[in-house]
């Protein structure tokens, strides 16, 4: 297995990665830059991501820089029978799928993304009161209506499979909580499921930080 190294650190994105290297039981070195910082404007890390953006992760020549598809790759390439972070089968697998798309696109990008820069950092992406407004309102009607899929008493995402789009979801529903989103009930009870995996508290020390990764 070629050495794979996973850069960024303190954010949630990264975390994504962080989790799955550690539930597949893969060795890797961590390179701990932070977004912001200057770590990522070398022309080092440039010629890796020329979006200099983070995570940044390599396994040999490839080199991939969007937090799902490295968690994706990760559960195609390297999981097995007994750690398997992805299913084989249909429907399940379209299932997968459409999760990672509703985290990655309605929660993240839209939602709390829009957060992120009109109010943590509104010095570098601008003010944008009425953004915010429609970004709170828009996140609390998506988690409310994906509550109703967890009425069925599935234990994870797709059913009793933890897998990669557990992952991510996890990864939103503590950064919506930091930013004062409500959580409805069963959202809760699923992230107090997962967040009892070890992969969890590990996920979170190596991302360098125990309470408050950002975006
Ligand atoms: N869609 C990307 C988003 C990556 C991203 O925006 N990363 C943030 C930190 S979590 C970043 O590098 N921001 C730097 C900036 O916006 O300049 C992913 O999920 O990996």
């Amino acid at each position: 297995m070629a050495q794979m190294t996973l850069w960024g650190s303190v954010s949630a994105r990264v975390l994504r990665v962080h989790w799955a290297l550690i539930e597949l039981g893969l060795p890797y070195t961590a390179v701990p830059i932070q977004s912001r910082s200057g770590e990522t404007e070398t022309p080092e890390y440039g010629a890796l991501n020329p979006r200099r953006k983070i995570p940044t992760f390599q396994d040999g020549d490839l080199v991939l820089t969007e937090s799902a598809a490295i968690v994706t790759y990760l559960a195609e390439t390297y999981g097995t029978p007994e750690r398997a972070l992805i299913p084989t089968t249909q429907p399940e697998r379209a299932k997968y799928f459409e999760w990672l798309s509703f985290v990655s696109m309605e929660l993240d990008a839209t939602s709390l993304y829009v957060l992120r820069r009109h109010e943590g950092l509104q010095h570098i992406y601008g003010d944008a009161p009425a953004a915010n407004q429609v970004a709170r309102e828009y996140f609390d009607k998506m988690i409310r209506a994906s509550a109703e899929d967890m009425a069925d008493g599935r234990r994870f995402l797709v059913g009793d499979q933890f897998t990669g789009a557990d992952i991510c979801m996890t990864t939103v529903l503590d950064w919506g909580e930091r930013y004062g989103c409500p959580l409805p009930q069963a959202w809760l009870d699923y992230r107090e499921r997962v967040r009892a995996r070890p992969s969890y508290a590990a996920a979170m020390h190596a991302n360098r930080d125990q309470s408050t990764p950002t975006p």
